[in-house]
């Protein structure tokens, strides 16, 4: 990039014939050779109650390529942003509605009692506001900020990517496509219709849209493809890594849970084998693994993250597994989640650090609740 900054305008034309071009820095071993995108999760959502239009803003203005609205139905069934379809833990729902209000359902073979979104109308929605659900983040804008619908997250994103001067994109997550088809009753893929009727009128149907769509489940993603050009992205879970470095599948993380139901023997982890990569292929453009499928750790029982407690972010990471890589071949993206600057970990020396250990593996995206911290590990790769 420093090279290409001196020479004259009049060379481009023949740098770029020569293979040269924005993406002629050999730090990114991404599938397109382009710099990684940085997708603000859930926002900024280190610094602002997360799903908030508050929280969105400033993840553009740190520089995210991307913000990432989670979503859920209403009621009524409009799109808002939560990362549950339960409201409890990041709004005040409970002090503005009475207990009686609870139901339980099934969430993903989960029993659970818990203000739904999906027994509240927006009407009703509107009247809450977030808060903080983590206890070691700032509390101070508790109540200060309302419960964002899609279209507001969707004008929100053109209206500061037009002021930046620069595009900003969406990277929305169908929240528990089976639980709101069936448990909620909307019925078969109802919800996926609505996000693509949204995303079409404000995007057009095109690849080129500045939008990948997520999903943990699978089949609702098998049917966007045959509706839409818009970029879609396989997410893959699991709950714990074991001492030996594996991943550890327990459900309801094991496997997505349209699986469970149609006893698809396959796990989360079946998925990125090569056959695994193979069948995604087949339907999305991107695969998005928690992070531990990507690197090798070993636990060597040192404490690195000065909370006298062992866990996971205190192993030490040991190179690829090769997950990226196979992943590129099969021509698939792998984005990955989630970077915390106040949970970071694998004996890294800071935050930064451990995202530049993926960036030069090739991972082409990272989800982060700390936006600014990605946009400088990646001009730090530069
Ligand atoms: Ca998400
Ligand atoms: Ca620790």
């Amino acid at each position: 990039m420093k090279i290409k900054a001196l020479v004259p305008l009049l060379s481009l034309a023949l740098l770029q014939a020569c293979g040269g071009s924005d993406n002629d820095n050999p730090a990114f071993k991404t599938l397109s050779g382009d710099a990684p995108l940085v997708i603000g999760h859930r926002g900024s959502s280190g610094t602002l109650p997360e799903h908030t239009l508050e929280s969105y803003k400033a993840a553009i203005e740190q520089g995210a390529d991307y913000i990432e609205p989670d979503l859920v139905l209403t009621k009524d069934g409009v799109m808002i942003a939560r990362h549950e379809p339960m409201l409890d833990s990041t709004t005040d729902v409970a002090i503005k509605f009475p207990e009686s209000r609870k139901t339980t359902r099934n969430v993903d073979g989960v029993p659970t009692t818990a203000y739904f979104a999906s027994d509240f109308t927006l009407a009703e929605i509107r009247t809450l506001r977030a808060v903080q659900a983590r206890a070691n983040r700032s509390q101070a804008y508790n109540g200060l900020f309302g419960i964002p619908t899609l279209d507001e997250v969707i004008a929100l994103t053109k209206t500061e990517g037009t002021r930046l001067g620069r595009r900003v994109g969406i990277y929305p997550e169908i929240k528990h496509s089976t639980f709101h088809a069936d448990e909620v009753r909307f019925g078969a893929n109802v919800f996926e219709d609505k996000l693509l009727t949204t995303l079409h009128a404000a995007y057009g149907n095109v690849a080129s849209a500045p939008v990948f769509i997520q999903s943990f489940e699978v089949s609702n993603l098998q049917y966007l493809n045959t509706k839409t050009n818009i970029k879609l992205v396989q997410l893959i879970d699991a709950d714990d890594v074991k001492d030996d470095g594996s991943v550890s599948l327990v459900a309801p993380y094991h496997k997505p849970y349209d699986f469970v139901l149609k006893n698809d023997s396959r796990s989360f982890a079946d998925l990125l084998t090569a056959s695994g990569l193979d069948f995604i292929k087949t339907y999305a453009d991107a695969v998005g693994p928690w992070k531990p499928y990507l690197v090798k750790t070993v636990n060597d029982n040192v404490e690195r993250t000065g909370d006298a407690t062992l866990t996971i972010n205190d192993r030490r990471v040991d190179g690829s597994t090769g997950v990226i890589e196979l992943a590129h071949q099969k021509g698939l993206l792998v984005h990955t989640w989630t970077f915390r600057d106040d949970a970071s970990g694998y004996g890294f020396k800071n935050p930064k650090e451990e995202m530049q250990y993926y960036m030069r593996l090739g991972i082409d995206g990272v989800f982060t609740d700390f936006p600014a911290t990605g946009v400088a590990a990646v001009r730090g790769m530069r």
